[in-house]
């Protein structure tokens, strides 16, 4: 069974359209939904799709051709199975129609015709532009628009390819690369090549703070009775080998507000329209190591005790040092935990580390005069942070979540 494939009507006011690419020729199977022939206006192109599966038996137009609403532009042999009716059935009620490529204006029988076709996109952009999208192969469609009445500009198809190559997402805005600059000209230098760590890094962490909106919320918690607990117990840990820092205490809190609050423990899928919960909580535990920071992967924290993650820790963060570490121990993680408590620091915000979407920064706890209600007493007080992605974590959901934390790691007796 034959079909005519013809021009949808192109609206008011648009008579003629020129016939940009043909993307089928003659003996071509298509699948519905392949795009056939994209048209094009002096305001916008249109993408003329196949609506049924079948051989092309004819081409009836040709680039750069002005076509009208109605126009015939291919005959379509349908696939056997798209056809409505039994072939003979068909040849009972018309006869076969014989296609042949003159007179171009030759009508196929009225049984045998479906007509119109679908619009996919318009897109609204000059025939200068469209040439330029089309001499770069870039899908108008995809292109973030920045003119007057969302037309696609020039610039912004350099800026869609330039994000492309660069790795960045489609419409993030790009931005210029840095001249190159020779130091020496002002003073005596030295070139030092970074570790491959650091390079990796650098990209890893780049892509995180392009594509990720980030807000990070501060809070502080009282650990004085942590302090005094942690005291007592460090000596029975360290004869297994391990070292009771804050940190096992602060994992123990975090992986009770992560069960809390399942989102932070979440990651988008890749188009953004789904977040996926897992059942798990693996810790990523930023390590400082002389070639780079490494995140290692400390496995369900939920179900261990203190005194086996105080062992883990050791052993893990003495492995990457040591860069022993195996890569499947690098991977995996649903939350990451950045602790320079033990060097300085009163607050910082650490780049989320995709595809988690939040990240706690621990701080240098201080001894601080706090106000009781009656007097000012000396209290050992933690600050800490959480770096989120907004596009998952309202700030009313980071502030509750970072509030659990302090409250779970100033209840030590419940904690443990
Ligand atoms: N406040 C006060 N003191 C702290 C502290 C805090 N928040 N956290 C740790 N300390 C103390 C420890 O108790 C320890 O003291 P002692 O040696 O007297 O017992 C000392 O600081 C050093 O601790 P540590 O670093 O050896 O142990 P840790 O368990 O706290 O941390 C590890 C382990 C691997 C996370 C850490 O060594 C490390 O590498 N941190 C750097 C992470 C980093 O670079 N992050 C930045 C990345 S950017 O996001």
């Amino acid at each position: 069974m034959l079909k005519e494939i013809i021009i949808p009507d192109l609206g008011e006011g648009i008579d003629t359209v020129e016939v940009g690419e043909i993307n089928v020729k003659p003996g071509d199977h298509v699948e519905t939904g392949d795009i056939l022939v994209v048209l094009e206006s002096d305001k916008a192109s249109m993408e003329i799709e196949a609506e049924d599966a079948g051989t092309i038996k004819e081409i009836r137009i040709t680039p750069g051709s002005e076509v009208r609403t109605n126009t015939i532009l291919a005959i379509l042999e349908l696939d056997q199975s798209a056809e409505p009716t039994p072939v003979e059935e068909v040849e009972a009620q018309a006869p076969k129609a014989e296609v042949t490529p003159e007179p171009v204006e030759e009508e196929i029988p009225q049984a045998q015709v479906e007509a119109p076709i679908t619009k996919r996109k318009v897109v609204s952009a000059s025939p200068s532009v469209r040439r330029f999208a089309r001499e770069l192969g870039c899908e108008l469609s995809q292109v973030t628009p920045s003119g007057p009445k969302g037309r696609v500009l020039k610039e912004d198809i350099q800026n869609f390819v330039k994000s492309r190559l660069s790795g960045a997402p489609a419409g993030a805005v790009v931005s210029p690369a840095q001249p190159e600059i020779d130091f020496s000209q002002w003073g005596e230098i030295e070139t030092v090549r970074l570790s491959k760590i650091r390079r990796v890094t650098a990209v890893n962490l780049q892509r995180a703070w392009q594509t990720i909106p980030h807000v990070a919320q501060m809070d502080e918690t009282d650990i004085t009775e942590l302090e005094a607990f942690r005291q007592v117990f460090k000596h029975a840990v360290a004869k297994e080998g391990g070292k009771l820092s804050i940190l096992p205490f602060i994992m123990k809190a975090v992986a009770l507000a992560l069960q809390k609050y399942p989102d932070f423990n979440g990651s988008l899928d890749i188009r953004g329209e789904n977040l996926i919960h897992k059942k798990y909580i693996h810790l990523g535990i930023a390590v400082d190591t002389e070639a780079g920071l490494v995140v290692p992967v400390i496995r369900d924290v939920d179900q261990k005790s203190l005194s086996q993650l105080a062992l883990e820790l050791v052993d893990v963060s003495l492995r990457t040092r040591e860069r022993k570490i195996k890569p499947a121990e690098l991977m995996g993680a649903t939350f990451t935990i950045s602790s320079l408590g033990g060097i300085s620091g009163t607050g910082f915000s650490p780049i989320v580390n995709p595809p988690q979407v939040a990240i706690l920064g621990v701080s240098k706890s201080k001894m601080t005069p706090e106000w009781n209600g009656s007097e000012f007493v000396p209290r050992l007080m933690l600050p800490f942070s959480i770096s989120y992605d907004h596009r998952v974590i309202d700030g009313a959901s980071a502030a509750r979540f970072t509030k659990f934390i302090a409250e779970a790691l100033s209840a030590i007796k419940e904690l443990v």
